[in-house]
């Protein structure tokens, strides 16, 4: 249990804070403003969407060159893209979906954009390209067919396998939010589909804490699962009050408990050491000024730190005789002890 972390988060996680309510309360950082600040905090991973990344109506050339400039930039600063993740529900094409739209017009645009955030990844050094099936589920349980859907889950990777064979593809699962339900909701639903492609080697996870608690679930143990298939390939730590939107709030805001439970699983299966980031995904509150909105990054960071130091000061011995005589009240106990620095 002596592994050190990288941090990463992404270029939207420092944010002018408009809802679907209100304006924008903000006003924006630059973009080398936010890597000024990334390399300042001590973070070594940028996260990227496409977008983010490029401007992704340039010509072919026109993005080699303006990447080729970015790649430059992050390694004169330190930095690392750690992956690139298609943007693809913001544009009208695939408002009803991408891969699982009905409209194969829609599903073209959704692949052929898909293929082209591949060349961004491997052009910024990194092999890691993340999904979040933003738009793939439904609003009405008729509107599409969850067998064909599933199906084309499969197809959509395969080609993304097919086109570079040494991509990977990380799948990042949310139950909700845009959707009324998502199609492939959680880890198990996503290793079920990776087991089906043309090279599940290739096919792996990404948790977000928060979409982990909107399944219900609790977000250490889906990260248990996934390391027990050597899948978890990043991480998207985070918080959430209660069932509702994804709030992505700062890590161990609102329960701490949860927050510890995840950097034990992490830290005792030595997460990080395959060169996995430390990811955060959060928000600051929306009426911090601009002055205060970078805290929720370095507090999150800390946080984690913080509860590493935790995790190295639980006596191993002593839980396993707790859970050797079923004496889960004391381990409880002993737990929020530690966490209370008693
Ligand atoms: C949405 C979400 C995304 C992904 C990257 O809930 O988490 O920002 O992390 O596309
Ligand atoms: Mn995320």
């Amino acid at each position: 249990m002596a592994g050190t972390y990288r941090f990463s988060f992404g270029p939207w996680n420092i944010h002018e804070g408009a809802d679907p309510f209100g304006p924008t309360v903000r006003s924006s950082f630059s973009f080398k403003e936010k890597l000024d600040f990334a390399v300042k905090a001590g973070f070594a991973g940028i996260q990227f969407h496409d977008d983010d990344a490029v401007d992704i109506t340039l010509s072919l050339a026109e993005q080699d060159k303006a990447l080729a400039e970015l790649k430059k930039m992050l390694d004169d600063m330190g930095l690392e893209a750690e992956f690139v993740a298609p943007r693809l529900w913001e544009n009208p094409m695939t408002v009803d979906g991408g891969w699982t739209s009905n409209d194969p017009a829609a599903r073209k645009y959704a692949l052929e954009r898909s293929l082209r955030s591949v060349e961004i990844a491997r052009a910024l050094g990194t092999d890691r390209l993340v999904l979040w099936p933003a738009r793939e589920g439904t609003y009405c349980r008729e509107a599409k067919d969850p067998k064909v859907a599933a199906d084309r889950f499969v197809e959509y990777v395969n080609a993304l396998l097919a086109h570079d064979k040494g991509i990977r593809v990380l799948g990042e699962m949310k139950p909700n939010e845009p959707m009324d339900s998502a199609f492939v909701p959680t880890t198990g639903h996503f290793l079920a589909i990776a087991s089906r492609t043309s090279d599940p080697s290739r096919v792996g996870i990404l948790i977000e804490s928060a979409h982990a608690i909107l399944a219900g679930l609790e977000p250490s143990e889906e990260m248990g699962f996934a390391l027990s298939f050597g899948k978890l390939w990043g991480v998207h730590l985070n918080d959430q009050n209660g069932l509702k939107f994804d709030e992505d709030k700062t890590f161990g805001m609102v329960n701490i408990r949860r927050a510890f439970s995840q950097v034990y699983v992490l830290d005792k299966y030595n997460y990080g050491s395959n060169g996995e980031y430390v990811g955060l995904d959060i928000k600051t509150m929306r009426t911090q000024t601009k002055d205060n909105s970078l805290k929720h990054l370095s507090n999150s960071k800390r946080c984690f730190l913080a509860l590493v130091e935790k995790v190295r000061q639980c006596d191993e011995s002593v839980i396993e005789s707790l859970r050797a005589s079923h004496d889960y009240e004391e381990l409880d106990a002993y737990i929020t002890g530690i966490l209370l620095g008693g």
